[in-house]
């Protein structure tokens, strides 16, 4: 069985890595077919390396570039315009998503890396020699509270899946998703409705839990509460602290997780969202990815390969606010009426169920950690 231990720094070559890597890579034989694109595809992706410079251009401040494309052709046609309509026209069917903590932030859950925000830079309380000790399993091993008091703070429950975790469960609806990648281990991929066989969430979940040590399973719920009132829960086979199947740095990743190595050659799309692509392996996955397949960051600054000059040919990015981005990107396609009722109907049916049940109903702000 193949296996990935999560790396937090993409410059050092993790465990495991490799072994993904080279499972992923293509055959001469598929190079040389992927460097083949239909016409049609070309056409519209060097509007979109042209769109590149429009974004490249506002980043730098120049409100209005100037474009033309290769062709010499003039090109008003922006980022979101041109992945709009390689949708509308067909050309897509097999859309990856890859994501990270920032498609939560509009939920009130920090990401990392923000400054000012993210849970980085707001760990003090949990008086730890180093931001990234809180989730690893070494330090866990040793002390296991401050990634408890933290977790009590992530658990699944306080929180509500926001604009953009229902635009993808609308590409699930339209049939466009092949699968959704998730970093992230605050379960709203589930909760806005995106169905299991769609989702790997690569970096574990709280939905269930083991022994750090013998990885005998203990009963979630049961860790949860246990969580909740402040006390480690003990593992009753070899007395070692039990923790949610969290991925730590240093674990294993998911069986699941595995399914890259079909899933990213069949994409004809990749949408990377609100992720700083540090963590290794998972970064590298978007690597693998045929050559003229598109790829599309949606994040509030380049990252990964994005920050490079030249962009890869079939690259492009539209910087800022991942909700206002994925919301344009709605409007253009002409989805975003569908997407704000399917919010609202989920949204009150889990309202409801929550009322019932006595869980918090999670207002975003009141719940947030700071
Ligand atoms: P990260 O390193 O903190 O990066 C987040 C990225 O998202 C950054 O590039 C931000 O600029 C960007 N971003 C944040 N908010 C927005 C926004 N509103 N609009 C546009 N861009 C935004 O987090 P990664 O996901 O890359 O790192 C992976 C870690 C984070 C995983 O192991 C997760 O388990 C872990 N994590 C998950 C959660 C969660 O489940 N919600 C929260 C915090 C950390």
């Amino acid at each position: 069985m193949s296996k990935a231990r999560l790396s937090r720094d993409r410059r050092v070559a993790p465990v495991g890595v490799s072994r993904v890597t080279r499972s992923s890579m293509m055959s001469p034989q598929d190079c040389e077919r992927s460097r083949a694109p239909d016409s049609g595809l070309l056409d519209e992706l060097s509007l979109m390396s042209v769109s590149e410079q429009q974004a490249s251009a506002a980043r730098k401040g120049s409100s209005k570039p100037a474009l033309s494309s290769p062709s010499g052709r003039s090109v008003s046609r922006g980022t979101l315009e041109t992945i709009s309509r390689l949708i509308k026209l067909g050309r897509v069917r097999n859309i990856v998503v890859v994501a990270g903590a920032g498609i939560s932030t509009a939920s009130g859950i920090p990401d990392f890396r923000t400054p000012g925000t993210g849970l980085y830079a707001n760990l003090a309380k949990y008086d730890i020699p180093y931001p990234e000790a809180v989730f690893n399993i070494d330090y866990f091993s040793d002390n296991p509270h401050p990634f408890f008091s933290l977790a009590k703070e992530l658990y699944p429950g306080h929180h509500r899946p926001n604009y953009v975790h229902y635009f993808i469960r609308i590409l699930h609806q339209k049939g466009l998703l092949l699968r959704m990648y998730t970093q992230n281990i605050d379960g709203l991929e589930k909760l806005c409705g995106i169905p299991d066989d769609k989702l790997v969430e690569a970096h574990g979940s709280f939905a269930t839990a083991a022994c750090h040590l013998c990885y005998t399973p203990y009963p979630a719920e049961e860790a949860k509460q246990a969580i909740m009132n402040g006390s480690v829960p003990i593992c009753t086979f070899c007395a070692g602290a039990v923790k949610p199947n969290v991925v730590f740095f240093g674990e294993d990743l998911p069986e699941k997780y595995f399914q890259h190595a079909e899933d990213f050659p069949k994409a004809d799309l990749l949408m990377i969202m609100g992720t700083s692509l540090k963590i290794e392996p998972f970064a590298s996955l978007i690597n693998t990815v045929k050559s003229p397949v598109p790829r599309l960051l949606l994040n509030r600054d380049a990252v990964g390969p994005f920050e490079r000059r030249p962009l890869r040919r079939a690259d492009y990015m539209e910087l800022g606010d991942l909700s206002e981005s994925v919301r344009k990107l709605a409007e253009i396609l002409g989805w975003h009426t569908e997407i704000q009722t399917l919010m609202n109907s989920n949204e009150n049916s889990l309202y409801s169920y929550s009322s019932s049940s006595g869980e918090n109903s999670g207002d975003s702000e009141t719940d947030s950690m700071h």
